[in-house]
């Protein structure tokens, strides 16, 4: 994977080879709530030092993450994501890195199905001892929700000043991403694993199980 940026090469860095999957470059035009990018394949956990908690503890081994350099398109970012619980962090990083940094304001919004949203957290700046390493400056977003109940969530992404509802960015008082902007996120969470995921987990199961039935026979 190559990229020819400053933001992309500094994230990129930070993700070891293991955890490669835990990467994810967004360039689509994610624009609403409802049209959010599913980044639940892209968790992974393994060290990564810009993955931390609202003190600045490192969170990367002890829950799942996917960092996601994101690219402007003239639009508003959504990414969405199932938790199984508990703590839930979304953390802007090296955003403020010039030519193509921006002012990023970040929303969390719980996924209640049916379309509906609800909002429950946004921040547009915050200190940069929080979510470990990867602010170089106090304009980067950050938040953390504790004690979530397990479901989808969705964290959306913004250009100061920008104004949060059930519905998503209200564009009528919120400022899109410019398309020559750039920006770094970490999504932390416990992660659900995906249908797929355990399809494959049982078809697995059931493979043992026949060898092991074979084994006696
Ligand atoms: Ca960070
Ligand atoms: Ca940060
Ligand atoms: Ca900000």
């Amino acid at each position: 994977m190559r990229f020819a940026s400053t933001l992309a090469a500094a994230l990129f860095a930070m993700v070891p080879a293991l955890a490669q999957a835990a990467f994810y470059h967004d360039q689509t035009p994610s624009n609403s709530l409802a049209a959010a990018v599913r980044v639940d394949a892209f968790m992974g956990r393994g060290f990564n030092p810009d993955v931390g908690d609202v003190l600045g503890n490192n969170l990367s081994t002890r829950l799942d993450w996917v960092t996601i350099f994101g690219e402007g398109d003239g639009a508003f970012d959504y990414f969405s994501f199932g938790s199984a619980g508990g703590t839930i962090v979304a953390d802007i990083d090296y955003t403020m890195l010039f030519p193509d940094g921006f002012d990023p304001q970040i929303a969390i919004w719980r996924d209640l199905g049916g379309g509906s949203f609800q909002l429950l957290a946004e921040n547009d700046d915050f200190s940069i001892l929080a979510g470990a390493g990867g602010s170089l400056h106090p304009f980067d977003s950050f938040i953390q929700l504790d004690g979530m109940a397990p479901g989808r969530y969705v964290v959306g992404v913004a250009t100061f000043f920008s104004q949060a509802n059930n519905t998503g960015w209200d564009a009528g008082r919120s400022s899109v991403i410019e398309g020559d902007r750039q920006y770094g996120l970490q999504i932390v969470t416990t992660a659900v694993p995906e249908p797929e995921a355990y399809a494959m987990m049982l078809a697995g199961l059931g493979l043992t199980g026949l060898m092991l039935r074979r084994r006696r026979d």
